[in-house]
């Protein structure tokens, strides 16, 4: 960075912990100095700040609000180096100020404002959105808690609360002149004047939303592009004396509605719970977005038509899909237009896009409580539901099965997704192979009605964060072999095809492999007193713990392998430690009881001498952004073992391409893809496709009981549920699990399981022999470029948003 003087940095530094902690240097803790560091980085980061808001004006251009009640951020500190590329001028001068940067760096807390995949991404478009020169905000809600701390006690998961915000945020910009008023619940009245129809809200309660902003800063371009997250706090603060009774209880509900919503993500991935206080967050954030976004548009621009032209609200699933009513309210009762332009205007702003099919997982708020909680946006729900079912009508007379599986408004419930599709000008999946299945079966009523409103963009990763930053070693090897353009143009590591069969380099990269290895041993030993060999393979599976996602599919053929050896210990078999890492919804008992279970199956195998280590089990505690960077970094196999057509994309497989893993996976989501880009001899493929497992699925299923009745391998390890084996004798502990499976196997992971030794197998076999090994890995990380998430937004960008690219100068 040009402007970086290490000197007057390192001032800055010891000045900052003068003033805030007054402190000298050699007093301040490690996190006073993390504190300190951040606001001598930030001081580098306004005047871009300044500069990029400035340019985005001055060209008046076109801006997407991404709107998301997720950002899965991580930490901030290092990736904003990265991005200003100081990152090597901070080390070194804290290296002279007596401080290690990784030690700083570890001070942050992890922003965990997400669950798993879709906050993540909304992450990663953020970082490409800046790095890509576009105009962007993100919208979300500033959640006092973020995403549970999870410890692990004997084996079962623990929440704990993640008070991220304790010691502040040195990033954050507080920015009360922008707050605006969000209200909820009440009546809805009509007055006339002057001969027209108005309808007033009357007797609501009301909270301030005001919001914070967060600096996203582009790869080296000089752009600051803002994460704005709202708090919310009460309307009136309370004075005791001045209000009579109803006043009072009033006041008091409207200091709770504040302190409420955005008290806590709620932390359930790919499940809904229809919770009043999660359609109140949803509201929250989208009402002051969208109010925001509406006055800033009339700051530089005369005409309301001229909106579609400026501005695209993007959401981010279904979760901001009052999006569609809350603009409609305020183009008809604030801006006074008539429906039809109105609705032509919110059609032509508004984009969806769909992240899961898990039939669970779809936002269905029952009437009443939408009605009683947002009256005004309610009637006009309703009458854009009723406008859409005449379309509907219309398109296919008498056929009253269209209206039941289309309708916005059906069966007492308000059906967000129907919303989203019907109020929106795109509606995209986030692979190949997801979108089809949206097409052809999910949505097909609706890509029937409108095919051209459909299209695919398939999902990527930032390499700033995921390479750069979270694989030092691997980073520089590949700039000295193929410069650093990769940083922001990931297809230029096909450069490093032609090393894939060099000898020389092969040792290279698997130098590298080891050392990050190494890396992750050490982190596993101090976090769960685990030794494991940097030498043997590292299979690992992180990702949230869902049932379609098949962790039990990998922990009990870990069991399988367990009975051979045990059988057979000479048995051909290179050593191998299964790693896996997840959370568990709270409320989610077969996820928490399979965290259980792997936590149990690692006390006994780890703990066997007479396997001679060959097999060692780790489960990592609380599995979040910061450590999953030294993760990826250290896997040799990737585990992508979904149920064929039920995982959407995922984006850690490509994480783990990127830094040299082999997927072992099923044909699903983006899986197909990396297979399509490494080529099938490079990854291992096993499984029912998505077809076959919608075949079984439309025929009604198929019987677990049967391949637990012929299958020896599979009835052993299952039985092995049931007879204390992993539970010191107790034949209780595990038998739902084995229930769900022998009766019903809704995720075919007894069909699957012949399928899915056969591959590990393969993976073990192909281990041995080092030089194609090396040739695989090599492959994954070399063809990965399409992964990038700037390859989605320049999508993004070109088909869906029109944007255009604005230089910032300083
Ligand atoms: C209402 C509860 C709820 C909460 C979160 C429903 C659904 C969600 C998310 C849509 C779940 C999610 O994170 N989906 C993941 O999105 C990723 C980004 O597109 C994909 O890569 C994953 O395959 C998909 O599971």
């Amino acid at each position: 960075m040009a402007d970086f003087d290490k000197e007057s940095f390192k001032k800055d530094v010891i000045n900052n912990v003068k003033n805030l902690f007054r402190k000298t240097i050699d007093e301040a803790t490690q996190e006073q100095v993390f504190q300190a560091v951040s606001y001598a980085v930030k001081d580098h980061i306004i005047d871009r700040w300044i500069a990029t808001q400035k340019a985005y004006e001055e060209k008046n251009a076109k801006t997407v609000y991404y709107l998301s009640m997720e950002f899965l951020m991580g930490r901030a500190l290092g990736n904003n180096m990265i991005n200003l590329t100081c990152y090597e001028q901070v080390k070194e001068a804290l290296a002279e100020l007596g401080f290690d940067l990784n030690v700083i760096e570890d001070q942050e807390p992890d922003a965990a404002l997400g669950n798993g995949g879709l906050g993540r991404l909304a992450a990663c478009f953020l970082d490409s959105l800046a790095t890509l020169n576009y105009p962007a905000y993100g919208c979300g809600i500033r959640y006092r808690y973020g995403m549970f701390k999870q410890a692990i006690e004997n084996g079962y998961q623990i929440e704990k609360p993640d008070n991220w915000l304790k010691n502040g945020n040195p990033f954050e910009v507080k920015r009360p002149e922008y707050e605006v008023e969000v209200k909820f619940g009440g009546y809805v009245a009509t007055e006339c004047r002057e001969g027209k129809n108005y309808f007033v809200h009357k007797d609501y309660q009301a909270v301030r939303a005001i919001p914070y902003d967060l600096p996203i800063i582009g790869y080296g371009n000089n752009v600051v592009n803002t994460l704005r997250i709202w708090d919310a706090e009460p309307v009136q603060e309370f004075n005791l004396n001045s209000f009579d009774k109803g006043e009072y209880q009033n006041a008091v509900e409207q200091a709770n509605l504040a302190r409420n919503i955005v008290e806590v993500l709620y932390p359930n991935d790919n499940h809904y719970s229809g919770k009043e206080l999660r359609l109140k967050q949803q509201y929250f954030f989208v009402s002051a977005s969208v109010q925001r976004a509406i006055l800033k548009f009339k700051e530089n621009n005369a005409d309301i038509h001229d909106l579609p032209n400026k501005v695209t609200f993007q959401l981010n699933d279904t979760h901001p899909t009052v999006t569609v009513a809350e603009l409609m309210r305020i183009l008809v009762d604030e801006e006074n237009l008539e429906w039809d332009d109105a609705w032509d205007i919110t059609c032509r702003t508004c984009a969806y896009t769909n992240h899961t099919i898990m039939a669970e997982a779809l936002e269905k708020w029952p009437i009443d409580l939408f009605q009683k909680l947002l009256p005004r946006v309610y009637q006009i729900v309703d009458e854009i539901n009723r406008r859409f079912v005449l379309k509907i009508e219309d398109m296919y007379p008498g056929n009253q099965d269209k209206v039941r599986s289309m309708a916005i408004l059906y069966d007492g419930q308000v059906k967000m997704a129907h919303l989203a599709i019907a109020g929106s000008y795109s509606v995209n999946g986030v692979a190949k192979l997801h979108t089809e299945i949206l097409k052809k079966r999910e949505l097909r009523d609706f890509y029937e009605m409108r095919p051209e409103q459909f299209n695919n963009k398939t999902n990527g990763i930032t390499q700033r964060r995921f390479l750069l930053h979270a694989n030092p070693l691997l980073a520089d090897w590949a700039t000295k072999k193929v410069g650093d353009g990769w940083i922001t143009d990931l297809p230029v590591l096909e450069g490093l095809k032609k090393y894939a069969t060099d000898k020389k380099a092969q040792k290279e990269f698997m130098d590298i492999k080891y050392k990050n290895k190494v890396r992750l041993a050490e982190y596993i030993k101090e976090h769960n007193g685990i030794d494991v060999d940097p030498n043997s393979i590292f299979d690992v599976q992180v990702k949230r713990l869902h049932e379609y996602k098949r962790q039990q599919l990998n922990i009990l053929h870990v069991m399988h392998l367990y009975n051979e050896l045990k059988a057979n210990p000479d048995m051909d078999f290179e050593p191998t430690t299964f790693i896996f890492g997840a959370k568990a919804a709270a409320g989610y008992k077969t996820a928490k009881l399979t965290i259980k279970l792997i936590n149990s199956v690692a006390d006994v195998i780890n703990n066997d001498k007479s396997i001679k280590g060959k097999i060692k089990v780790v489960f990592i505690e609380n599995y979040r952004v910061s450590n999953a960077e030294i993760i990826f970094a250290a896997a040799d196999v990737s585990e992508q073992i979904s149920t064929a057509s039920r995982e959407a994309s995922g984006t850690g497989n490509m994480k783990f391409m990127l830094n040299g893993a082999v997927t072992l996976g099923t044909m699903d989501g983006a899986n197909v893809e990396i297979v399509e880009e490494v080529g099938k001899e490079n990854a291992f493929i096993f499984g029912l496709s998505a077809e076959e497992v919608m075949k079984y699925e439309k025929d009604g299923g198929y019987y677990p009981m049967d391949i637990y009745n012929s299958n020896p391998k599979v009835k052993k390890v299952l039985d092995q549920l049931v007879d204390g084996t992993y539970s010191n004798g107790d034949k209780e502990l595990f038998r739902d699990l084995y229930d769900s499976l022998v009766m019903k196997d809704v995720y075919f992971t007894l069909k699957d399981f012949d399928s899915y030794a056969d591959a590990q197998k393969r993976v073990n076999k192909a281990y041995k022999d080092k030089a194609n090994w090396a040739k695989m890995v090599m492959l994954n990380t070399a063809c990965a470029g399409k992964f990038s998430s700037d390859r989605t937004i320049e999508e993004y960008a070109q088909e869906i948003w029109k944007l255009e690219k604005v230089e910032v100068t300083l």
